[in-house]
C-alpha cells in the first residue's frame, strides 16, 4: 500500500540494490507515519477526553513496570531491525565482487571522463553492460566532486589526490542520468553524465568499435529519430592501444624503469612484479595493502612510506602525471602478476 502511495515519486529501480534500498526506505517512512499517527492521535484523544472538569477527579498513577518494559523493548527491537537491515543493504552497496568490470572515472570542472581497459576514453557518457557487476574507480583532477546515479541509488564522493569506488549491477538497459553532487563551482549543475546500460549484443558491438544504434532513456520507448542524433557514442575517443599498454608507455617515459623492474629482479627499488594486492612491509614495521591508493601515494609522496630494506631515494612525481596517465600506470602495475 505504501509502495503504491509513493509510486512515481522516486526514480525507477535500475539495480537490485535499488529495490532493497527502496524497501528499507519505505519501511522507515511507514514506521514514521505509524508513530506519528499514534503519538499525535493520543495527544488529540487526551486533549478531548481529559478536558478540565471540576466534577471529575484524575486517577493518581505511581508507575507501571509493564509499560516501562514495553516502551524499552519495542523501540530497542525496532532499532535493531533498522540497524541489521541497513547494514546488510550498505554492505551489498559497498563490497564489489572481485570479478567486477572496472572503469576509471575522472571528475574535472565540469565534466566526467571515463577510461576503459581496452584503452577507450569517453566524456560525459559511460558505457556499461547490463546484468554484470561494474566497479567505478574514481578520482578528481581539481576539486571535490560527487558521482550520483539516482536510478541505481548509489552515490560517492570523488576526491582529488585519492581513489574512491562504487559498484553496481545495472538491470535496466537504456540511458540513466548521473549528477555531480558536491558543489564544485559555476557550472556544477551542468556537470552531468549519462550511464548507458547496453544489452549483451550492444556491449559486444561497442567493444568491437561497431555502431550500436540509438539507445533510449531507461524505461522509455525509443524517441523519434531527431531526438537521439548525436549522443550514440558513435565517436568515442578511441585509443588503439589498451589501458595497460598506455600504462607501460608512461612507465617507460617517466623513467620508472631506471630503478624498478617488472620481471622480479630488484634494482635500486623493489620490483613491481606481483606487487598489486600484496601486503608491503614498510621501514617503520607496518604492513600496508598495495592497492590503488597505496601506489598512487607512493608515486606522489615516496618518502611518506618507505619500503623496508630500501633507501628513500625515489623522487616525487607529484604534478608530473595527469590523472589519466596515473590510471593507466596503475592498470599496468596491476597487470604485472
Ligand atoms: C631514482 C630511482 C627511482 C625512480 C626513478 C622511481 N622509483 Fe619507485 N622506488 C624507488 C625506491 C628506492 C623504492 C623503495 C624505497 C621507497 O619506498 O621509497 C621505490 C618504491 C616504489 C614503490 C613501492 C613499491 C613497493 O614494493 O611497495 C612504488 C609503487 C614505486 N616505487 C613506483 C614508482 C613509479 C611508478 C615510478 C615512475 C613514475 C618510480 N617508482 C620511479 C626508486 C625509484
Ligand atoms: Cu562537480
Amino acid at each position: 500500500m505504501i509502495q503504491q502511495a509513493f509510486a512515481g515519486s522516486v526514480p525507477l529501480q535500475g539495480t537490485e540494490v535499488a529495490v532493497r534500498w527502496d524497501s528499507l526506505y519505505n519501511f522507515l517512512v511507514g514506521l514514521s507515519i505509524f508513530f506519528f499517527v499514534l503519538v499525535v492521535g493520543s495527544i488529540l484523544y487526551f486533549i478531548v477526553s481529559y478536558k478540565h472538569d471540576s466534577k471529575k477527579k484524575t486517577q493518581y498513577i505511581t508507575g507501571s513496570h509493564l509499560l516501562e518494559a514495553v516502551w524499552i523493548a519495542v523501540p530497542t527491537l525496532l532499532l535493531m531491525v533498522i540497524f541489521v537491515w541497513g547494514y546488510s543493504v550498505y554492505h551489498a552497496m559497498t563490497q564489489a565482487p572481485s570479478d567486477a568490470y572496472e572503469i576509471r572515472v575522472i571528475g574535472k570542472q565540469w565534466l566526467w571522463t571515463f577510461q576503459y581497459d581496452n584503452g577507450r576514453t569517453t566524456v560525459g557518457e559511460v558505457f556499461v553492460p547490463v546484468n554484470r557487476p561494474v566497479k567505478l574507480v574514481m578520482t578528481s583532477e581539481d576539486v571535490l566532486h560527487g558521482f550520483f546515479i539516482p536510478t541505481f541509488r548509489i552515490k560517492q564522493d570523488v576526491v582529488p589526490g585519492m581513489y574512491s569506488s562504487i559498484w553496481f549491477t545495472a538491470t535496466v538497459p537504456g540511458k540513466h542520468q548521473a549528477y555531480c553532487t558536491e558543489y564544485c563551482g559555476t557550472s556544477h549543475s551542468a556537470m552531468l553524465a549519462k550511464v548507458v546500460v547496453l544489452e549483451d549484443h550492444q556491449w559486444k558491438a561497442w567493444n568491437q568499435n561497431k555502431e550500436i544504434g540509438p539507445i533510449p532513456e531507461a524505461g522509455q520507448p525509443l524517441p523519434s529519430k531527431t531526438q537521439v542524433a548525436g549522443t550514440l557514442g558513435k565517436k568515442p575517443l578511441i585509443q588503439n592501444i589498451s589501458l595497460v599498454e598506455q600504462g607501460r608507455q608512461v612507465y617507460q617515459s617517466k623513467g620508472c624503469v631506471a630503478c624498478h623492474s617488472t620481471d622480479g629482479t630488484n634494482k635500486v627499488g623493489p620490483t613491481h612484479k606481483g606487487l598489486f594486492g600484496t601486503q608491503v612491509e614498510l621501514a617503520n614495521g607496518k604492513f600496508v595493502l598495495a592497492d590503488e591508493n597505496y601506489i598512487r601515494n607512493h608515486i606522489e609522496y615516496p618518502q611518506a612510506n618507505t619500503v623496508k630494506g630500501y633507501n628513500p631515494v625515489m623522487p616525487t612525481f607529484k604534478g608530473l602525471l595527469t590523472e589519466s596517465e596515473m590510471n593507466a600506470l596503475i592498470a599496468y602495475m596491476k597487470s604485472l602478476k
